[in-house]
C-alpha cells in the first residue's frame, strides 16, 4: 500500500504518471497499424512567468534517464543553459528534441513536459534572486514549504540556479555537497533561554559547521546580536535574523541597527543572515542595508513553472506542425560574443550573428540515441558553474 501520494521511478517510466489521453492515443494507433509511424517533436517554451525573459533549463538529466530504454533519440540543450524566450527573430526557441516512434514515447510525454516545467521554473528563479543579492552567498530554505518527495528535485534546481547551498539532506547528498543550515526557534525554546542554546549548539555540532547564531527569539534582534557575540566571540560567524513578520516593520533598518551595535562594539567580523519571505524584488535592499548571507524559501521552492509544450513537427519526415507552431526539425544556435540566439532548420551549416558577427554554435546535442544515454551528465556543481558563466559572460540582467 503506497504510503505517501507519489509516484515511484517505475510508474514514471511506464506512464502510470500520464494523461490517459496519450495512452489511448497509442492504442489508437496500435490498433490503425500506425504505431511505427516516425515522428520529430520538439520542447518549446510558450511563455515565461512574470516579467521573466530568460529562463535556465533544467531538469536535462532526469529527461535523459526518462528516455533511456526507449527507441527514440533524444537532443537537447545542456543542463544549465540560459535561454531567452525568443530568438533574434521573434521565433520560440526549441530547447529539447525527440525522434522516433510517436507510440515509443506517448506514454511519457507527461512525464517529460513535467520534469522541464517545474525544475526550470525553480532554477530560474534561484538565479534571479541571486541576481537579485549582488551574487552574495543564498541558501535554499524552501523544502518545507512543498511535498516532501520532490525535496531532493528542488534543492537541486535552486543549486544549479545559483544558490550556494540546501538545507535538504537527500538534496545536499544528491548535489554531492553538505547540507547547509542555523538553527532553528525551537531550540532556543526548549533551552527557555537563547545562552544555553547557542552554547550547546557550539558544544554538540561539528567544528566546521558555521556557529550562525538565531537572534530574534524573545529580545530586540540588536540585543540579542550581541548577547551572541559576546558569549561565542571568535567563535561566531554570524547572526541570523528571522524576524516575525508582526516584528518586521522596516527590515532594512533592523539590519542597518544590528550591524552598528556589532560595529561599535568591535564584532565588525560577525556576519548578517536574513529569512523569512525574501524573495528577488525585496533582497536587493536588505543587501543594500548590510545582510551578507540570505536564506531563501517559498519565493523559489514555490516559483513559477515555465510552460514548456511538447509538440510534433514532423511526421515521417514531412514537415507538419498544429497551428500556432514551427513545422520542420530545427536547430538552435547562439552566439559566442553577444547574447543572441537563432532558429534554423536542422539541415543549416553554419550561422553567423546576425548581430555581431561572431560565430554561432548550435546548443541541441545528442542526449539519448535509440535509448541509450550518450552525453556524460554533469555534475550538479558543473551545471551550476556553467549557469553563473553565462549570466556573467553575457551580462543577462533581471
Ligand atoms: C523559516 C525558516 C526558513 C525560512 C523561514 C524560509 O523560519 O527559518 O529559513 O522562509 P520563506 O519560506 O518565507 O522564504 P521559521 O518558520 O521561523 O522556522 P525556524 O524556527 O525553523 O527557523
Amino acid at each position: 500500500m503506497r504510503k505517501f501520494h507519489i509516484a515511484s521511478d517505475e510508474d514514471i517510466k511506464s506512464g502510470e504518471t500520464s494523461d490517459v489521453y496519450y495512452l489511448r492515443t497509442k492504442k489508437i494507433l496500435e490498433a490503425k497499424g500506425l504505431a511505427s509511424t516516425k515522428v520529430v517533436a520538439e520542447a518549446t517554451v510558450s511563455s515565461l512567468p512574470k516579467n521573466w525573459h530568460w529562463c535556465v533549463i533544467c531538469g536535462i538529466e532526469e529527461e535523459a534517464h526518462l528516455f533511456e530504454g526507449l527507441p527514440v533519440s533524444v537532443y537537447s540543450v545542456r543542463e544549465g543553459t540560459v535561454v531567452p524566450l525568443r530568438d533574434i527573430d521573434g521565433l520560440k526557441i526549441p530547447v529539447m528534441r525527440i525522434e522516433g516512434a510517436y507510440a515509443a514515447f506517448a506514454h511519457v510525454e507527461t512525464a517529460s513536459v513535467g520534469l522541464l516545467c517545474q525544475a526550470t521554473g525553480v532554477a530560474t528563479a534561484a538565479a534571479r534572486v541571486k541576481i537579485a543579492a549582488g551574487w552574495k552567498p543564498v541558501y535554499a530554505f524552501g523544502i518545507r514549504r512543498m511535498h516532501p518527495a520532490i525535496a531532493p528535485m528542488l534543492d537541486r534546481a535552486a543549486f544549479i540556479g545559483g544558490f550556494d547551498g540546501v538545507s535538504g539532506v537527500l538534496g545536499a547528498k544528491l548535489i554531492g555537497i553538505k547540507p547547509s543550515g542555523t538553527m532553528p526557534h525551537t531550540l532556543i525554546l526548549i533551552f527557555g533561554n537563547q545562552e544555553d542554546a547557542w552554547k550547546a549548539f557550539d558544544e554538540v555540532i561539528e567544528q566546521d559547521i558555521p556557529r550562525v547564531a538565531l537572534v530574534d527569539t524573545f529580545y530586540d534582534e540588536k540585543v540579542e546580536a550581541l548577547m551572541a557575540a559576546k558569549l561565542l566571540k571568535d567563535k561566531l560567524f554570524a547572526v541570523r535574523l528571522d524576524t516575525h513578520g508582526s516584528r518586521r516593520g522596516n527590515f532594512a533598518d533592523i539590519i542597518r541597527e544590528v550591524r552598528w551595535e556589532l560595529d561599535i562594539n568591535g564584532f565588525k567580523n560577525v556576519k548578517i543572515m536574513v529569512s523569512g519571505g525574501l524573495n528577488e524584488e525585496n533582497i536587493g535592499e536588505l543587501s543594500k542595508a548590510g545582510a551578507d548571507i540570505f536564506g531563501v524559501g517559498t519565493s523559489v521552492s514555490n516559483a513559477p513553472t515555465v510552460d514548456f509544450a511538447i509538440d510534433i513537427v514532423e511526421v515521417e519526415g514531412k514537415p507538419l506542425a498544429k497551428r500556432g507552431k514551427l513545422a520542420g526539425k530545427k536547430q538552435v544556435w547562439r552566439c559566442r560574443s553577444c547574447f543572441t540566439w537563432k532558429v534554423t532548420l536542422a539541415n543549416t551549416c553554419e550561422v553567423k550573428c546576425p548581430r555581431c558577427g561572431d560565430v554561432m554554435d548550435p546548443v541541441l546535442e545528442p542526449l539519448v540515441e535509440e535509448g541509450r544515454i550518450v552525453k556524460d551528465l554533469p555534475k550538479p556543481q558543473e551545471i551550476r558553474d556553467y549557469v553563473i558563466s553565462q549570466i556573467k559572460h553575457y551580462n543577462i540582467t533581471l
